[in-house]
């Protein structure tokens, strides 16, 4: 099972996918792609997560999302513009490569709730995710662990479910 990280620098891509594998953040350089072995309902999946390796080359991009099961569309929870770019940039890009790929919208840096003042709120998020078409809203935080466990689930649930997947409702504490 394929799945692809995409979103803004910065938003945590890589740190969600480490924190997947190690619950830790990095301290050194990684490789782009790493798997672990969900178990859902009995079933093994081995799934295998890749976050953009091509910088802002999107013909680059657009060769990495081919054969993808679904894609994770991050945005940071303290940066207004990483959403903006969620549906101006990143649906936009994976529709045109992947129109029938399914994704969920998950929302990084949970942690810094609550410590910084947050210009995205609950209800935009939910609304967007809504709107763009994604499987399901999840917010969780690398450096703490919180809900990256379910972002995993949730991607697997989204791509045993294709594109006629409908949406639920994201599993956040508030
Ligand atoms: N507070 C907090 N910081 C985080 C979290 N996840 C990542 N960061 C920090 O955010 C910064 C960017 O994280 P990266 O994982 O490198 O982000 P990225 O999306 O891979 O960035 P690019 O590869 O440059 O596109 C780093 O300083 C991380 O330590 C998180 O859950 N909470
Ligand atoms: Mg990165």
């Amino acid at each position: 099972m394929k799945c692809v990280i995409v979103g803004d620098r910065g938003t945590g891509k890589t740190s969600l996918r480490l924190s997947i594998i190690s619950n830790n953040l990095p301290h050194e350089y990684f490789p782009c792609e790493c798997s672990i072995d969900v178990n859902i309902q009995n079933t093994e999946y081995q799934f295998t997560m890749f976050d953009q390796m091509f910088g802002s080359f999107e013909y680059m991009r657009q060769l990495q999302y081919i054969n993808t099961d679904v894609f994770i569309v991050c945005y940071a929870m303290d940066s207004q513009r990483s959403l903006q770019s969620v549906t101006k940039r990143w649906i936009p890009e994976i529709q045109l490569y992947q129109p029938n790929v399914p994704f969920i919208l998950v929302g990084m840096k949970y942690d810094l709730i609550e410590t910084n003042w947050q210009d995205v709120t609950f209800g935009d998020t939910e609304r967007i995710a809504k709107q763009i078409g994604a499987f399901s809203h999840v917010q969780c935080s690398s450096l703490n662990g919180f809900n990256v466990k379910l972002v995993v689930h949730t991607a697997v649930r989204a791509a045993l479910g294709g594109n006629k997947a409908k949406y639920q409702r994201g599993s956040c504490k508030k």
